[in-house]
């Protein structure tokens, strides 16, 4: 089991527009407002906060087909892409904080065009967010992340000018979702249709959340060992928990399995890339539940970069000598 020390490179990513539900921009800044980088430099990482990325507004955004603001989500994605793409190229794990989930299409092709080969996918989430441009049923393109980056997918893809510059670079059995509960069922049939690996909240209840992580990584190490990005919806755990986000589902992960999912990919030493998106202050209904919503988003990402609950010290630490 290693455990590396990692140098985070921090990205904001204030976006939107990938849903309706206004204030899930404001996640970067009450994700640092909780002591992010300090939290981790206290934990023993490097930091880099690259800042928040500016995003332009697009005039004039009709809606392609069924999906809604292509020109912002394509443009806005296209910059963190670059962004992920620098951090990682300048050494560093980037972490992107969202920002709607829209925002992994950019994420991800960046994070895959910084690294020699393929990378695998860790995907923790309610949802799928694998809905084609012919399937979403709302338009909201956070719901259709997945269906721009997998290479199987792109027969079924239609031309939407504003992501033209998306290369399709995940191939469906690098992928494994888990806890998934709110799947549409056009998505259950392309999930079978590809054959992806996912560990519903069934698995997770079933099998417990050790096996499902063990079994997470024997899935993905069985050939290569590929960078792992881990892509993590904070609606992924219960809503009685992290109510502050725009598509909460009951019946969601616990804090510990939530944590647990985090100090697992760890301490495999291939995480590669993170993102933590879809945390909304404006969702909570009282302080407190944005409150607890934004800790746990931060008691995730420490997990990701080396926190146990056992306890840490680092590496060099002596006791003093009376
Ligand atoms: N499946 C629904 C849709 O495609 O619109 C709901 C998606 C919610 C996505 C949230 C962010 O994970
Ligand atoms: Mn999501
Ligand atoms: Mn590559
Ligand atoms: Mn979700």
């Amino acid at each position: 089991f290693k455990r590396d020390h990692h140098s985070v490179g921090i990205i904001g990513a204030p976006f939107s527009k990938g849903q309706p539900r206004g204030g899930v921009e404001k996640g970067p800044s009450v994700i640092r407002s909780a002591g992010l980088a300090d939290k981790l430099k206290a934990q023993g990482c490097s930091v880099k906060d690259y800042g928040d990325l500016c995003f332009e507004e697009v005039p004039g955004d009709e809606p392609v087909g069924r999906v809604k603001r292509p020109g912002a989500v394509g443009s806005a994605n296209q910059r963190l892409a670059h962004a992920v793409y620098t951090a990682k190229t300048e050494g560093h794990t980037p972490l992107m904080l969202g920002g709607d989930h829209s925002l992994a299409i950019g994420s991800i092709h960046g994070h895959a065009a910084a690294i020699p080969g393929d990378l695998s996918v860790v995907w923790v989430d309610a949802h799928a967010d694998i809905n084609t441009p012919l399937t979403t049923p709302t338009g909201n393109v956070h719901g259709q992340s997945m269906s721009y980056l997998i290479r199987e997918l792109q027969s079924k893809i239609p031309v939407i000018p504003q992501f033209s510059w998306i290369k399709p670079c995940v191939s469906a059995k690098d992928i494994v979702y888990i806890g998934l509960r709110d799947v549409d069922p056009e998505e259950h049939y392309i999930l079978k249709y590809l054959g992806i690996k996912v560990f519903s909240m069934t698995e997770v209840d079933g099998l417990g959340i050790a096996r499902v992580m063990e079994e997470t990584c024997d899935y993905l190490f069985s050939h290569v060992k590929k960078p792992i990005h881990l892509s993590y919806d904070i609606d992924a755990i219960d809503p009685s928990l992290t109510p502050a986000t725009g598509t909460p589902a009951v019946g969601g992960l616990t804090y510990r399995e939530g944590v647990y999912i985090t100090e697992h990919i760890c301490q495999t030493g291939l995480l590669s890339a993170v993102d933590l998106v879809e945390v909304n202050p404006q969702r909570g209904t009282t302080e407190a539940q944005v409150q607890s919503t934004v800790d746990i988003a931060v008691d995730v990402l420490l997990g990701c970069f080396g926190r146990r609950r056992a306890g840490n010290h680092p590496a060099d630490y002596c006791l003093p000598e009376p």
